[in-house]
């Protein structure tokens, strides 16, 4: 991850970067021109960042459908993910996946997609080519505390270890599964002990202190990186809006204003803004700066999407593989 800000500054910028992108795309979502359902990060920019910050441009990235903070961290493009929600030819998967399905091969993003635990697969899949083909190169998947209550994570991580896969496999633990909170689901096992029947080491922390993740994600990443083998890395966090669009769904009654307030508290910027520790002028004057070179970025990205042409139908039928 490089966006120009000197070492310790960087990962405050770059979650200050995807927080203020996905609140614009927030206030523009009523407009009805971005005809693709959009599942927010706000308040998770923190694993993705962490994370990336260990990453070459040749490490492979997957996700699932709350994927934008791992896309933009990993280098991923604004401008062809901003078309690419609005359903234009110039965006990432040409117009036709939406927010869901990003990919940018360019930048080792090797996509994303919304059916849960199938990019734990074939991201183990890319591992095992990895390890053969490309020694050194690791592979992150990332996916949500639902996802492992798939069968196939269970595969995938058993599959990993035995062949001692260079992949970390992170889980980003938000409590809830839409609107089913953890203690309905899986009362009494705690998602880090899942790993440990298939021998894959597990590392807990905060997922909304990027210091902790980033410590957590070099352990894992230098481990898969010299032959060591899997990671499981779970992150605990919590998504501020609805489990899809933009609105924070209070009133449905599946969460409280309470457990709310208790994890904005918590919010990753203001903790990585304490942490830093600058005295206030400076921090202004920084902040500032960033504010105003992130929004220039955006407005150029929103620009570059509404200009671009939709795609013609007659491709309608290219890329389809067909059945
Ligand atoms: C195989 C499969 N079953 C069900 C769904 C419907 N579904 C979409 S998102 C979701 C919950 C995902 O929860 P989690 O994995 O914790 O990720 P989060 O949305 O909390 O980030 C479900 C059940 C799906 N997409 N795929
Ligand atoms: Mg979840």
């Amino acid at each position: 991850m490089t966006n120009g800000w000197p070492h310790e500054l960087a990962p405050y910028f770059e979650m200050l970067r995807i927080r203020r992108v996905e609140e614009a795309i927030a206030r523009r979502y009523s407009d009805q021109q971005m005809r693709t359902p959009v599942h927010f990060c706000i308040g998770q920019e923190a694993p993705a960042v962490g994370v990336s910050m260990h990453l070459t441009l040749a490490d492979q990235v997957m996700s699932a459908h709350r994927n934008h903070a791992h896309y933009l961290a990993k280098g991923g493009d604004l401008g062809r993910m901003i078309a690419e929600l609005y359903g234009r030819s110039t965006g990432c998967c040409k117009g036709r996946g939406g927010s869901q399905h990003l990919i940018d091969t360019s930048v080792g993003f090797a996509g994303a997609a919304p059916i849960l635990g199938s990019t734990i697969s074939i991201a183990t899949g890319i591992a095992f080519k990895l390890a053969k083909f490309n020694p050194g190169e690791v592979v992150v998947t990332y996916f949500g505390d639902a996802a492992c209550e798939e069968g196939v994570f269970h595969e995938s991580l058993a599959f990993a270890s035995l062949h001692s896969l260079p992949i970390i496999y992170v889980c980003e633990n938000n409590l809830y599964s839409v609107h089913s909170p953890m203690e309905s689901r899986q009362p009494d096992r705690p998602i880090a002990e899942l790993a440990t029947g298939h021998r894959v080491p597990s590392f807990e922390g905060d997922g909304n202190d990027v210091a902790e993740v980033s410590m957590l994600a070099s352990t894992a990443v230098n481990r898969a990186r010299n032959g060591a083998g899997p990671s499981f890395l779970v992150f605990n966090t919590y998504r501020i809006v609805g489990h899809v669009g933009p609105e924070v769904d209070l009133n449905l009654g599946y969460r409280t204003q309470d457990e709310l307030d208790h994890w904005e508290r918590k919010d990753p910027l203001v903790q990585e803004m304490r942490r830093l520790g600058l005295p206030t002028a400076a921090w202004k004057e920084l902040s500032d700066q960033m504010e105003d070179s992130i929004t220039l970025e955006i407005e150029s990205a929103f620009r570059f999407a509404i200009e671009s042409p939709y795609p013609d139908a007659a491709e309608v039928a290219l890329d389809v593989v067909p059945s």
